[in-house]
């Protein structure tokens, strides 16, 4: 009698042995399982930070070139105008792609910037990280004609964002 209930007390110490050693080895696979869902969760993240960045950057690159075919790219920064001068015939369609690169953590003018021609009555603001597309008619007369911003660097008073629309017969 005492050796059977023995062997019963053995077997149950031996089953719940068992047991937990199959219930170790289920949280063991369940870690395991869990390491490709967290791969896949940073996959998609990057991917849709490269695609963002992507966009972002496509932005200004377009800017620079292609996708504004026939617009002259002009770069406002603290910097100033870049170019500084602009050639165009009496009478032409100037057409200016201005891109401002400055964000708006800017504390001079919260980064935005503008494109002011008094003598042609032009007056062209380009928000922080964007580009804008402006055509006019150069002046009749040849010449060179002064533009500037006043947003920053001390405004219209200050050299340092000024430029020249330079006309030629
Ligand atoms: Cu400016």
């Amino acid at each position: 009698m005492t050796t059977r209930a023995a062997r019963r007390a053995r077997q149950k110490v031996l089953a719940d042995q068992a047991e937990a050693q199959r219930q170790q080895s289920d949280a063991q696979q369940r870690r395991h399982a869990s390491l490709p869902r967290i791969l896949g969760f940073a996959l998609v993240v990057v991917v849709i930070l490269g695609a963002g960045t992507y966009l972002a950057a496509s932005v200004f690159l377009g800017a620079r070139g292609a996708n504004a075919e026939g617009y002259l790219p002009v770069r406002l920064s603290m910097a100033g105008f870049d170019p500084k001068t602009i050639d165009a015939k009496v009478g032409e369609t100037v057409k200016l792609n201005f891109w401002n690169t400055d964000n708006a953590m800017h504390l001079d003018g919260g980064g935005v910037h503008t494109f002011i021609m008094d003598s042609q009555k032009i007056y062209v603001t380009i928000p922080p990280e964007a580009q804008k597309q402006y055509a006019f008619t150069a002046p009749a007369t040849p010449g060179d004609y002064d533009f500037y911003c006043n947003t920053c660097c001390g405004g219209k008073a200050s050299p340092t964002m000024h430029g020249t629309l330079h006309v030629t017969a």
